[in-house]
């Protein structure tokens, strides 16, 4: 295979890891009892073999994770979209194994959870993990959206791993795979399966952490990534001074990736989801924002700028909030009948007939490109594909109309032409940053140990990341102890509770304190491409958003 300079060079790289596993002589340390963040009797009732289990930390010396352990198998599931650092993990995980036992040996299930189910798998042996160390992609197994949730498929798994002497699976995931993880986990305990399940906080949306788990693997390389193209743009903007820049980011519900470039870039208009809903804005206030930050500028002749906006704001302004929950409810109660109607017409009618007066009367006002996304395309979890909604081409419009109306009243003197663009895709499959690089590689080694440990149930953790890497705190955290109930499909569910941008955190309120500044002037900062090799200040650069929010 013809490989570039770069990746010739990255194949190289040596990912730093916290010095407790780095010793190779590893002990593990269990802390107190946990509980669930919430609904504690809920979750305690549905997993009864893995809630409370305590937090565990990995110390240097002790006897776990010696080669004299005898030698198991391990599975490993890519699950989701793909993000930076995918391949490290496993890399981490199959070193990690071998520094066990060289005899170890780990399969990889292909195109995700439905290579379980299926069947479908290979052997990863050490020439297929050197060919993908430090690369971006997941395509070394493939990934996959299928959900994890019956009997019937944990069965399935049952008998691959049986077949191919399978100790214990690890779920590369985000927040939903994770607790598909936990309830594989129970459900192999129940049955006394002997099959232990590990999860791993995978997502460049950044919204899998807690106290414990700081960060998702792959939202510090996207961002890095989209930060660079935004500025790139920036530049643009402010060399021709023509443009506004309409630029919708990735994050399917929380706004920690636009967050996190705006922190970086310092563009002129940041709108964050959360922070729409905490205020109960409507688009039109969201429109009036933006034209308002649109005609100052352009009263101080300044007819350019750039917005960000995360590709979840749609589902944050509380009144559609409001129609998507019933409308999900509605669905759920009558997906038979709704999924009889072919025609795109007749399915929206079937909608407007079934919702209430108030919801009917949202869901009909909205702009067609809305309406149909949010009527017709789920993804198997259930949730909206607001990638699939062009929420930046759709304010754009919106606020040239706005702005016509403002230029007949005399309130708007200026030129406002849009480009759009939307980052997502662009960043997902990047190269590893040296951060992505080191906190993957560490990710998969801990879940090793964790394996070694006898621990299921547990999702890989790696802390104190704002610091040199040798100073990382490494160990697991029961993933009953992220839980609450949730209504997902119409039913309450236990699931991963998701972390939203904190209106009271550091990231947001630093923001805060500058957007107007950003707004009124041109403060643009051009950060540039990832920088993989030179001086530590430059390359080991954590995210602003881990950075303010352990400052
Ligand atoms: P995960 O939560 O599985 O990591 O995926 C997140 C994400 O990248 C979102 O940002 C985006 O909305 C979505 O995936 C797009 O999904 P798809 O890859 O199926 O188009």
């Amino acid at each position: 295979m013809a490989i570039s300079a770069l990746q010739k060079a990255r194949a190289q790289y040596s990912p730093k890891l916290p010095s407790s596993i780095a010793s190779g002589n590893v002990k593990i340390k269990e802390g107190a009892a946990t509980q669930s963040v919430a609904d504690q009797d809920e979750i305690k009732k549905l997993f009864p073999n893995t809630y409370g289990m305590p937090i565990v930390t990995f110390e240097n010396g002790g006897g776990c994770g010696k080669a004299s352990m005898p030698a198991f198998n391990v599975g490993v599931i890519l699950s989701g979209g793909q993000a930076p650092g995918g391949h490290n993990v496993i890399s981490g995980i199959f070193d990690g194994l071998k520094s066990i036992n060289k005899d170890c040996k780990l399969y990889g299930f292909l195109g995700g959870p439905s290579g379980l189910v299926d069947h479908k798998y290979i052997e990863l042996t050490s020439a297929i993990i050197d060919e993908y160390r430090n690369t971006g992609g997941f395509d070394i197994i493939g990934s996959g959206r299928t959900k994890l949730e019956e009997v019937e498929q944990f069965d399935k798994g049952i008998e691959i791993c049986n077949k191919l002497g399978i100790k214990a699976l690890i779920i590369i995931g985000g927040d939903d795979s994770n607790t598909n993880a936990c309830v594989l986990a129970e459900y192999y305990l129940q049955k006394k399966a002997g099959i232990q399940v590990i999860g791993c906080p995978k997502t460049i949306d950044g919204d899998l952490k807690n106290e414990m788990i700081e960060t998702s693997f792959g939202f510090d390389t996207a961002t890095k990534v989209y930060s660079e193209v935004i500025g790139n743009i920036q530049r643009d903007a402010n060399s021709a001074k023509k443009y506004w820049h309409f630029i919708k980011l990735m994050g399917r519900s929380a706004s920690h990736v636009t967050l996190e470039c705006a922190l970086q870039t310092q563009p002129n208009i940041t709108l964050v989801g959360e922070e729409v809903e905490a205020k109960n804005q409507t688009l039109d206030d969201i429109v009036n924002y933006i034209a308002g930050i649109v005609a100052n500028r352009a009263a101080k002749g300044m007819n350019f700028g750039t917005l960000l906006v995360p590709e979840g704001l749609i589902e944050f302004i509380p009144a559609i909030k409001k129609l998507i929950s019933e409308l999900n409810d509605m669905l759920a109660a009558n997906q038979a009948e709704f999924d009889k109607y072919e025609n795109v017409d007749q399915k929206i009618k079937f909608i407007v007939d079934h919702l209430s007066k108030e919801n009917a009367a949202i869901f009909e006002s909205l702009p067609t490109a809305v309406s149909k996304q949010l009527a017709l395309e789920r993804d198997p979890h259930g949730n909206v594909q607001v990638s699939l909604i062009e929420t930046e081409q759709l304010l754009a419009e919106m606020v040239s109309k706005k702005l016509a109306a403002w230029k007949k009243e005399g309130k708007f003197v200026g030129k406002f032409s849009t480009q759009h663009h939307f980052f997502g895709y662009e960043g997902r499959c990047a190269a590893p940053s040296n951060f992505d690089a080191d906190y993957c590689y560490s990710l998969g080694q801990v879940a090793a140990q964790l394996i070694a440990s006898g621990k299921t149930g547990y999702m890989s953790s790696v802390r104190n990341t704002t610091k040199p890497a040798d100073q990382w705190l490494a160990g697991g955290i029961p993933i009953t102890a992220m839980m609450n109930m949730e209504k997902r499909n119409g039913k309450m569910k236990p699931v991963i509770q998701k972390a939203l941008v904190k209106l009271d955190g550091g990231p947001f309120t630093f923001f805060a304190s500058k957007r107007d500044e950003w707004a009124n002037n041109t403060c643009y900062i051009y950060p540039g491409p990832i920088q993989y090799f030179g001086p530590s200040e430059v390359c080991d650069q954590t995210t602003k958003t881990l950075q303010l929010e352990h400052k």
